[in-house]
């Protein structure tokens, strides 16, 4: 009863109140359905048949589910997304319908996870909201209930010797260089750098420093995106959504807003053009031997690694031909040379290319500028934070 109060609680009082506005690429029949469901909740919030409930946002769930796999994702109409989301977000509400055991919350805070994953932000950010209710009512949220056992692959090594580097190699280091001197040294004429004491402040390292015990606690019961393999060119690599529980149970981080506020966003972000929401911030967290393939992104970088250290290999955009990307549309962005282990007959020009390196270490941010290709591989478990910024 005191589940299902608060999550009442946080959606509009009444029925006009609640929005569903949509563009026309939404299906009249659509609308008619979310608005019947609507009503539904309104109309009957004591004697409410969740099942039915359920039922109906399901068939929205399943309805925006196949616009959202059609196609390439870029084309997918955000507006689809927003459906989707509502359909989780009534899934989710009508799941905390009635007695609340432990196995429905886990099942509505999964659900409202999707809606983060896979939708569209709606009605002021509610999935999210909604997850910080349900999980305040998770008993033990560190705990595990696992019915897979743990992934019988050897654990990567743990502890892999530090690369050397060669000293003309290497990237510079600077310690919290001024706004306008980052600026004119490094941000315009497209120089990486390394940053130090830039995030000492994070709570991430004072406070409650990130460790596999406080992503359970934080962030155990959440459903994430999982990259399973060692590097997203193989072609046994893919992507399963796992609870964080679940995947540093069985293998062993974006939407955890706990982590969010345990990190900052550089000061530096401020020389970009756009504000912070159009910052995109990603977690990369995994065990030693993870491979990031050699690769550019559209947009400036800042990577601050939170925990273990990185070896980092670096190359400008005048060495592209060099790099050999593939030709495929979708990984054009990616080079095809194993960037430690280059097949110099197939790939000849690549030794030819010039790169920086570094190891990068707790507390420290490297500077990545806009396309720069970079090569990351993680010398143990480590956890990074990366900064796309404009
Ligand atoms: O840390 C990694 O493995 C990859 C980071 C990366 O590619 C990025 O921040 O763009």
């Amino acid at each position: 009863m005191e589940v299902w109060r608060d999550v009442v609680a946080l959606l509009p009082a009444a029925e006009a109140e609640f929005p569903l506005v949509f563009g026309e690429v939404v299906d009249p029949s659509v609308l008619i359905m979310l608005e019947v469901i609507r009503k539904e909740f309104y109309s009957s919030l004591k004697e409410f048949c969740s099942s039915s409930f359920i039922e109906k946002a399901k068939v929205i769930i399943d309805y925006s589910w196949e616009k959202l796999n059609t196609g390439t994702w870029r084309d997918v109409d955000k507006e689809w997304r927003r459906v989707y989301s509502y359909g989780c977000l009534f899934k989710a509400v009508g799941t905390c319908q009635g007695e609340t055991l432990q196995d429905k919350l886990q099942e509505a805070i999964k659900t409202c996870d999707m809606g983060l994953l896979m939708g569209a932000s709606i009605m002021d950010n509610v999935l999210q909201r909604l997850i910080a209710v349900l999980k305040n009512k998770v008993e033990n949220p560190g705990t595990v209930k696992d019915s897979e056992p743990p992934c019988p692959k050897k654990p990567k090594q743990e502890c892999i010797p530090r690369p050397i580097i060669h000293p003309t190699l290497s990237i510079p280091r600077v310690r919290c260089p001024s706004m306008e001197n980052f600026r004119l040294e490094f941000l315009e004429p497209k120089v990486p750098v390394i940053l130090e004491g830039i995030i000492d402040h994070w709570p991430a390292f004072r406070e409650h420093s990130w460790s596999i015990e406080y992503l359970r606690a934080v962030a155990g019961c959440r459903t994430v995106p999982v990259e399973l393999g060692s590097r997203y060119t193989d072609a046994e690599w893919s992507q399963k959504l796992l609870t964080v529980n679940e995947f540093i149970d069985r293998y062993i981080i974006g939407q955890v807003p706990e982590l969010k506020e345990d990190i900052r966003i550089p000061d530096y972000c401020c020389l970009g053009e756009g504000d912070e929401d159009h910052i995109t911030i990603n977690a990369w967290f995994g065990p030693g031997g993870t491979i990031s393939p050699l690769h550019q992104d559209p947009e400036q970088n800042f990577l601050a690694q939170v925990v273990g250290r990185k070896y980092i290999r670096l190359y400008s955009t005048e060495e592209t031909e060099n790099l050999y990307p593939h030709q495929s549309e979708l990984l054009h962005n990616t080079s095809q040379v194993d960037v430690e282990n280059p097949d110099v007959v197939q790939f000849p020009n690549f030794i030819k290319a010039s790169y920086q390196e570094c190891v990068l270490e707790p507390g420290e941010v490297l500077f990545i500028p806009r396309q720069h290709w970079h090569y990351v591989r993680s010398l143990e478990l480590s956890f990074s934070v990366s900064f796309w910024w404009s």
